[in-house]
């Protein structure tokens, strides 16, 4: 194991392979610490990682999977940017017996076309979210802006779906507008400003729920140009748990986050080695934990543990 992951894995069945790696790209802080995670473990446990970034799109993707395939890597992990579209390219990784691991998005194709999927819970973390907005507002009348992620994604749809559950049945909490800002610090910025203006300067909006903290540190500034108070004029609720929502925590600009590792490849390298070691089927799902952290929880603190881990 290294220093990054808390699942032990059996290096000796690692030693020597290679594994492709098709990212999305680095539009958030969360998949650079992703990215840096996966390549170190790879590095420690003596795999010949090769990375492809998709810049976003698919096509590049099932570019780089159909690329691995044909160089005969010995597994591939693939951080799948939308949910559709994914039956033929993986179709063609099983027949070759090359195994799949999907790494923090989902994808709607069959279960046997992949060994395991390590996510979080992305529904969960909506509800989390959610239910913190629900006590922190108790009686009071509030209207949500919400930032949603890149469109067709799962954390998009999941996390949008949980944070309405939450808010269900409690008519003070409204959703007011809801727009896409790609998961980017930049789109989260432009949107937050948009919303501002078509919502009397930002007086009628009491939070943001933007569906990463790259998009609520965007709009974190967007509140600020407006000459309103981020955190106590508007309320910022957000989902990773990164290093710049700590900061943005600890000057009192940012209420809640959700934690979400950036450690996916750990517990994916473990299952494949137990796989390759004697045929132990992993769980298809293995999933992450969803921790709420708010100012009362050390952001300073927070901060510089990561930071310290070299997220
Ligand atoms: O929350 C966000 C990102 O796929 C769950 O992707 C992941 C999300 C993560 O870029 O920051």
């Amino acid at each position: 194991a290294t220093a990054l992951t808390s699942v032990s894995i059996a290096q000796e069945n690692l030693k020597g392979l290679t594994i492709g790696f098709s990212q999305i790209g680095s539009e958030s802080g969360w998949r650079a610490a992703e990215t840096s995670v996966t390549k170190q473990q790879a590095e420690a446990l003596g795999i010949d990682l090769k990375f492809a970034d998709a810049q976003q799109k698919q096509e590049n993707q099932i570019k780089a999977i159909r690329g691995f395939i044909a160089q005969g890597v010995d597994a591939i992990l693939v951080a799948p940017v939308v949910a559709t579209g994914w039956e033929d390219v993986l179709t063609e990784a099983k027949e070759a017996e090359i195994p799949v691991m999907l790494l923090d998005r989902g994808v709607d194709a069959p279960e046997d076309l992949y060994l395991t999927s390590v996510a979080s819970d992305q529904v969960l973390e909506g509800r989390v979210a959610g239910e913190w907005l629900v006590k922190e507002v108790g009686d009071a009348d509030c209207n949500v802006v919400e930032l949603q992620g890149t469109v067709g994604s799962t954390p998009a749809i999941n996390r949008k779906k949980g944070f309405e559950e939450a808010i269900a049945g409690h008519a003070n909490i409204v959703i007011a507008q809801s727009q896409t800002g790609d998961f980017t610090r930049a789109k989260g910025k432009e949107v937050m400003e948009a919303f501002i203006k078509s919502s009397n300067n930002g007086a009628d909006i009491c939070a943001v729920y933007a569906h990463n903290d790259d998009m609520a540190v965007g709009a974190i500034q967007a509140i600020k140009d407006a000459g309103l108070k981020p955190g106590t004029d508007i309320k910022v609720v957000s989902i990773d748990a990164v290093p710049d929502i700590f900061a943005a925590m600890a000057a009192g600009e940012a209420n809640a986050t959700v934690e979400l590792t950036p450690d996916m490849a750990g517990p994916a390298f473990a299952a494949l080695s137990a796989y390759l070691a004697d045929g132990t089927e992993p769980e298809k799902f293995i999933i992450t934990e969803s921790k709420l952290y708010t100012p009362a929880d050390d952001p300073q603190g927070e901060y510089d543990r990561r930071k310290g881990l070299g997220y």
